[in-house]
């Protein structure tokens, strides 16, 4: 008998609601739930295809183990547990936590129980080396914030809702579907804001398909603090700066109108390639109306990550924009979000063995994974976890971290497939999928701009022999127990005692305002009675809360603030840059709908409407360099090269190539369709080298990369077709 099941997506950032059908314990699909609050019936591709990811045959269902040969066979959670805890015993003795390293990929932020288990477990063992995709994503927002408010995790949302202009400055909703913001339909709210009679403008080197729905303006890659520094010119020298704000809101003010005396917009247009006019207007357009700017991997992943996002804020709160109605706003978590992970929230407390960054949450560059694995001496990794994560695909020189995990005296993964990352590992052990688990969007509560809850059980048991990751990461912290030890704690778990995941979320949604207290607030919630009385999600409030400032700034003196060494330092390195005439070309990302980084590529739904692995190009620039549709390219960077087809296109600017990230699948992964369609690594032409990372966050440079791009004659392009075919 098949049974609905109201549940949400966990694979993007607007955890969509979801009803699943069920027919015998097995997932028979799944469909936009249109009475979630929010999603109100909307949902990507991607969502839909899951079912395909759930029963995919490719999928790895039980511990696998690899042979000399590099083959992996199927042995038994026992054999598996029992060999892994002795080794990890071994490594733990000799070189203890510093020896150790684990990367937690992007599901495992998506997943509550399982960041939460691999936190413990990192401080269980005092593990030295963590690693994720932190510092090709987010680690640059967290240190603007830290600058600004004294707080990692405060992080502003865009109150698109009530705004007048919303200027998206590096982000691509209608494909990523919003990112550090929960909005579901963030372009139905977009759409409204033009449907008002408001603006939406996207500054961005290419032409999106989120600009192509509103007004595009081009900017030269990896220049936004430069536009950025104007605007907050403009708004100072133009006396259109919010005195108020200022003066209520913040300390610094006169520093930062210092800083950005020498950088009029005439002077930075040869840099952004915006006319000082259009800059001018904005400054004056943000400082007029209910307005924000609201950025993302565009801000993030350029060689000054930590400086723009840090003046992204500043132009919000100079212009009256923060904290403020239709502006920069801070949300409300229903849950005592910063309770939870205030002891996570460090900055600086060490600096990484190579490179001497700064760890982000204890969180060290993902640049760094190779040379820590490869450099000897103390804090040499020897023993490297992996869960649901692929940084030889996702991190710069992946491709170099290949060539060191083999090195590793341990390497572990928790997965649901055989990647391009743990097909180097001695165990693959099989994660249990988004719908063989509980869940609740815990790390996001404060990125809803209308305080939202929802938590979904589990819809199907787990396929095959897969276990929940935070079971994983437990019992791997418990083999460093004395075996009498170890046995009780085991038999006291197989009781049901001790503390869960679970456990911990129903005490925070208790605690939180709209919590039961445990029975002092009868009408209050917990995690069962949020799950009966309201499967589809249940929003707390209407309208974001406003003039919270004080609350959610951390700085003693309850003021943001605006000036900073650290800032000016990083003003200084911009004024460095030189242009370098053997790169003339910038590369940046781009990301499609029918993909997620480095997976899903396997589900066929996905297949069909997805365009081939290519690199964009304008046509001008393609006729200049002999380039032509659907023929090859070869882009070389310092660090690498790699050959791709080209997709002539004017949704590019000129001078800019933009190729997908997460592709090059050549085999070493169980994906089947995955391999078929290939692709390359772009991640193989990025820096890895210290002078190469932003010294503020240990972020990785990825888009703004200086390269250049050469047409691959004929007879390689064949040889290299024929390559392919074969390995296909
Ligand atoms: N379909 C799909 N959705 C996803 C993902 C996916 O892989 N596929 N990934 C998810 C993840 S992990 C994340 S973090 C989010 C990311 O969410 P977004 O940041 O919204 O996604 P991107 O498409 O990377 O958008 C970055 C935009 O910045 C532009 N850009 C590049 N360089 C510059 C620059 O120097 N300046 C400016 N101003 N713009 C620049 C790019 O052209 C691009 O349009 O998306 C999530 N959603
Ligand atoms: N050049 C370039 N590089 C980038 C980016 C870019 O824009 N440009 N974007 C960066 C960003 S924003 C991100 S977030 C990273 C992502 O980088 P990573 O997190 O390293 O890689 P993903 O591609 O997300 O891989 C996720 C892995 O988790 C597995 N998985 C999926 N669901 C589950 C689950 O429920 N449990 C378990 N155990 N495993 C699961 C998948 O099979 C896959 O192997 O890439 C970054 N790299
Ligand atoms: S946008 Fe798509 S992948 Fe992301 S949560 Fe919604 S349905 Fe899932
Ligand atoms: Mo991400």
């Amino acid at each position: 008998m098949s049974q609905e099941v109201i549940t949400y997506c966990r694979i993007c950032e607007p955890f969509c609601g979801m009803v699943a059908t069920v027919d015998n314990q097995r997932l028979v699909s799944l469909r936009p739930d249109r009475d979630h609050p929010l999603s109100q019936g909307f949902a990507c591709p991607k969502g839909i295809a899951y079912t395909q990811v759930q029963n995919d045959p490719d999928r790895v269902l039980y511990p696998l183990k690899r042979q000399p040969d590099g083959r992996f066979t199927r042995v038994s959670w026992d054999e598996a547990m029992s060999d892994i805890g002795e080794r990890l015993r071994r490594i733990y003795r000799q070189h203890g936590g510093d020896g150790i390293a684990v990367y937690g990929g992007n599901p495992a932020a998506l997943n509550y129980s399982h960041a939460l288990w691999m936190n413990v477990f990192l401080k269980a063992l005092r593990i030295r080396h963590f690693f994720g995709p932190g510092t090709q994503d987010t680690n640059s927002r967290f240190v603007a914030s830290h600058l600004l408010y004294g707080s990692l995790f405060t992080v502003p949302v865009p109150d698109i809702e009530a705004a007048e202009l919303v200027v998206i400055l590096g982000a691509n909703p209608a494909v990523s579907h919003g990112s550090l913001v929960n909005m579901p339909r963030m372009m139905d709210k977009l759409h409204a804001v033009t449907e008002r009679g408001g603006r939406v403008l996207v500054i961005d080197p290419r032409r999106t398909e989120t600009a192509r729905e509103f007004e595009w303006q081009p900017i030269t890659p990896d220049a936004d603090a430069w536009l950025l520094l104007s605007l907050l010119h403009v708004l100072f020298a133009e006396g259109l700066a919010d005195q108020r704000a200022l003066a209520t809101q913040a300390t610094g003010a006169k520093g930062l109108r210092e800083l950005t005396a020498a950088f009029p917009p005439e002077d930075t247009a040869i840099h952004t390639g915006i006319p000082a006019t259009v800059v001018r207007d904005l400054a004056r357009q943000l400082s007029q109306k209910r307005a924000v700017v609201y950025s993302r991997l565009g801000t993030c992943l350029g060689s000054h990550p930590t400086l723009a996002n840090f003046l992204l804020d500043a132009v919000n709160l100079v212009a009256g924009n923060l904290d403020r109605p239709g502006g920069w706003v801070f949300g409300n978590p229903p849950i005592p979000l910063l309770k939870l992970v205030g002891p996570l929230m460090s900055y600086g407390k060490w600096r990484t063995r190579i490179g001497g960054f700064p760890e982000v949450m204890g969180m060290e560059p993902a640049a760094n994974m190779a040379a820590e694995i490869s450099t000897p001496g103390k804090g040499q990794v020897r023993a490297l976890f992996v869960s649901a994560g692929n940084p030889v695909l996702s991190t710069p020189g992946g491709h170099r971290l290949a060539e060191v995990l083999p090195r590793l005296d341990l390497m572990v993964s928790i997965d649901l497939y055989r990647n391009e990352t743990n097909a180097h590992a001695d165990y693959i052990l099989p994660g249990t999928a988004m719908y063989e688990r509980e869940d609740f969007p815990i790390f996001s509560m404060g990125l809803y701009v209308q305080p939202f809850m929802q938590a979904t059980a589990a819809v199907v048991p787990p396929a095959g022999e897969a276990r929940h990751e935070w079971q994983v990461y437990e019992e791997l912290a418990r083999s460093l127990l004395p075996e009498r030890v170890r046995n009780v704690v085991s038999r006291a778990r197989e009781k049901g005692l001790g503390p869960t995941p679970r456990l911990m979320l129903d005490s925070l949604i208790r605690l939180g305002f709209a919590g039961d207290r445990w029975g002092l607030r009868p009408d209050g919630l917990n995690l069962d009675s949020l799950r009966q009385r309201y499967p589809h999600g249940i929003k707390l409030a209407e309208r974001p809360t406003t003039g919270q400032l004080h609350k959610v700034v951390r700085h003693r003196d309850r003021k943001v603030h605006l000036d900073h060494p650290e800032i000016r330092a990083e003003v200084r390195r911009l004024l460095t840059r030189k242009a370098d005439t053997d790169y003339p070309l910038y590369l940046i990302g781009l990301r499609e709908l029918r993909s997620e980084n480095s997976w899903m590529h396997n589900p066929p739904a996905l297949r069909a409407a997805r365009p081939i692995h290519a690199a964009r190009i304008h046509p001008e620039d393609a006729a200049a360099l002999g380039l032509v549709n659907r023929g090859r390219v070869r882009l070389v960077s310092p660090w690498g090269a790699i050959e791709l087809p080209v997709l002539v296109t004017d949704e590019m600017s000129r001078g800019v190539v933009a190729v997908p990230h997460g592709w090059g699948h050549k085999g070493q992964g169980g994906w089947a369709n995955a391999n078929r369609e290939g692709g390359v690594s772009v991640n193989d032409l990025m820096d890895t080298r210290a002078a190469g990372l932003d010294p503020l966050s240990g972020m990785s440079h990825l888009f703004g990369v200086k390269i250049r791009a050469e047409r691959v004659a004929e007879a390689t392009e064949t040889a290299t077709l024929t390559a392919a075919a074969e390995e296909a």
